[in-house]
């Protein structure tokens, strides 16, 4: 969908936006990854906590390096402490990554007193675009949305830009025009997520054997780029390993065990499993008990770093997790915060994640949600 800017610029005061930089620990410049946030916040798990540890850290110098501001986008400025905020989940929370990622928004908007209404789409994709409607009638003035799936979301874009809401993007992708249908996206590097869940298989089975991969939900470029990443990393890198092996899991537990119970079925000497999030790798745990298969007899590398995952690391089924780290609350905050001050703000915010392995589980499973 297409905005035109010399529309709304009319109605947006003038005003020379500054641009982000690193200097001073303004709302703007926590955006930056050099500038961090207070060592006093409340521990984590999955209540959103952000220790200093647990918060979501800034690539430095990753993404497109293009911006947005208030006036380039046509929208008024505004103060976010007078504003009502809606937020949109897109799955269940029986998944940690999502609870945790609920709990981060939730206990943000808390912590800066501002108004906060919230929906759960259930991974129905109708569902999250009524939801987000709904949010708008009732009164939401700026949204957080968490999409299920990257298409489709004209209905809602036309009526964000009808009624001059800014949408900040978090986790996964909507696609359109970065600063005309969204302000920013906040979320990891997928690609590089899959790069190193291949490293982590590729030394787990020293380069060699036969892999499945239990692909994510369809339709979104998280499942895309953590399957493109990997691929490609295996491709370069591993010609031993052979890829034998691939069907969507749903980003479910459950999905993740009944693809691992026909997976044993049809490969029944299979060497490796990557699991493109921790829900499935657990389900395909459960599979592979089951199944009578001892803890490392099939490699398993997972990506999210919920406890549970980590916690399998320790007991020897799980050989590796990527993290995805999905404490939210003060960037997706802070960056509505900057936009309203008339601040520029990068289109694409790139967090950095740690990585699980036997070596370091003890110390870090404190990280996880
Ligand atoms: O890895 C997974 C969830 O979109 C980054 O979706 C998110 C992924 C996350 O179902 O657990």
């Amino acid at each position: 969908m297409a905005i035109d800017p010399s529309d709304r610029a009319e109605r947006a005061p003038r005003r020379t936006a500054t641009v982000l930089t690193a200097a001073g620990c303004t709302a703007l410049a926590l955006l930056a990854a050099s500038c961090a946030r207070g060592e006093d916040e409340a521990a984590g798990g999955q209540d959103g906590g952000d220790t200093a540890a647990q918060a979501q850290v800034l690539e430095d110098a990753a993404g497109s390096g293009e911006t947005c501001s208030a006036e380039q986008a046509g929208i008024e400025e505004f103060d976010l402490a007078d504003m009502k905020v809606g937020f949109s989940q897109s799955e269940a929370e029986s998944n940690p990554f999502r609870i945790t990622e609920t709990a981060s928004i939730e206990k943000e908007a808390e912590k800066r007193g501002v108004e906060l209404i919230t929906s759960n789409a259930q991974s129905d994709f109708a569902q999250q675009i009524s939801d987000v409607q709904d949010l708008m009638s009732q009164g939401a003035e700026l949204l957080i949305i968490a999409p299920l799936n990257s298409d489709g979301w004209e209905p809602v874009l036309a009526e964000a830009e009808r009624k001059q809401v800014p949408i900040v993007t978090i986790d996964r992708q909507i696609n359109g025009d970065a600063c005309g249908d969204y302000v920013t996206f906040i979320g990891s590097d997928f690609v590089e997520q899959g790069r190193r869940a291949a490293d982590q298989m590729t030394e787990a089975l020293g380069g060699k054997g036969e892999v499945a991969i239990l692909l994510g939900a369809a339709g979104n470029n998280v499942t895309t780029e953590r399957t493109k990443g990997f691929k490609e990393r295996i491709e370069e890198n591993a010609p031993g390993i052979e890829i034998v092996f691939e069907q969507t899991g749903e980003f479910t537990r459950e999905g993740g065990q009944s693809v691992t119970e026909q997976l044993i079925q049809s490969n029944p000497d299979i060497d490796g499993v990557y699991a493109e999030n921790d829900e499935m790798g657990i389900g395909a745990v459960t599979a592979l008990r089951g199944a009578g298969k001892e803890p490392g007899e099939v490699e398993i590398v997972t990506v999210d770093g919920t406890e549970e995952a980590v916690q399998l690391i320790l007991d020897g089924w799980v050989h590796g997790v990527v993290e995805s780290n999905p404490r939210f609350g003060p960037l997706a905050f802070d960056a509505h915060e900057s936009f309203g001050k008339g601040e520029e703000v990068p289109v694409e915010l790139i967090i950095s994640d740690r990585e699980y392995d036997a070596d370091n589980a003890e110390e870090e499973r404190s990280n996880a949600y």
